[in-house]
């Protein structure tokens, strides 16, 4: 196969794709911190700390020739938001007991949900499928966790301020989901 025609198999191809904000230095040290803590106390598949992001809309399955278009509509989506600080809060958890996934919360969910509700409308205004269970803002730890092997630590808590919105592509092809940023929009 032609170089030519490989460059329209990977433009014809679907890419998993998921729309996130990233998170400040301070808030990913303590992120880790929390994780050590955890490794120490229970059981499970940890999240890589080079992953920690929060979603604000999940897309699932996207034409790749559909990306450019999602990265005007993040940017149309964030162009009325300012960056905000913000600060890591509670543990959580959702799913069966035995197989909870684990995340970090943060003290004020609202500036996060306003995102959410922006990146949403806008998606939506332009035809993509996304899915619209309701917006938790929260950072996945842990999945797979089987909550009676362990007693919690207190999370570690940072402020900073949240600043980017993102387009991620997830590979899940490896033995780790891998996250790549394809286009970033910063909040002013
Ligand atoms: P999470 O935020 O609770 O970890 C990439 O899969 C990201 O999209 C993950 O952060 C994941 O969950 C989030 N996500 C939201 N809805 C999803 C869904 N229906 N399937 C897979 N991931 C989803």
């Amino acid at each position: 196969m032609g170089a030519l025609a490989i460059m329209c198999v990977r433009y014809n191809a679907c890419m998993r794709l998921f729309i996130a904000t990233e998170l400040p230095q301070e808030m990913l040290d303590a992120l880790a911190e929390t994780q050590a803590e955890l490794r120490a106390c229970v059981s499970g598949r940890y999240v890589g700390a080079d992953s920690f992001h929060v979603t604000l809309a999940f897309l699932g399955e996207v034409e790749a020739w559909r990306v450019n278009e999602l990265a005007d509509i993040l940017d149309d989506a964030c162009s009325g938001h300012a960056a905000f600080e913000s600060c890591l809060g509670e543990l959580g958890n959702f799913g069966r007991a035995s197989k909870a996934t684990l995340w970090q919360g943060f003290t004020d969910k609202k500036p996060f949900a306003e995102l959410a509700q922006s990146v949403r409308r806008e998606l939506a205004h332009a035809g993509f499928d996304f899915d619209d269970k309701g917006f938790l803002p929260h950072i996945t730890l842990m999945r797979k966790l089987d909550l009676s092997s362990g007693v919690l630590p207190m999370p570690h808590v940072a402020r900073g301020t949240i600043d980017t919105v993102s387009l991620f592509e997830s590979d899940l092809s490896g033995d780790y989901p891998a996250y790549t940023a394809l286009h970033r929009t910063f909040l002013a």
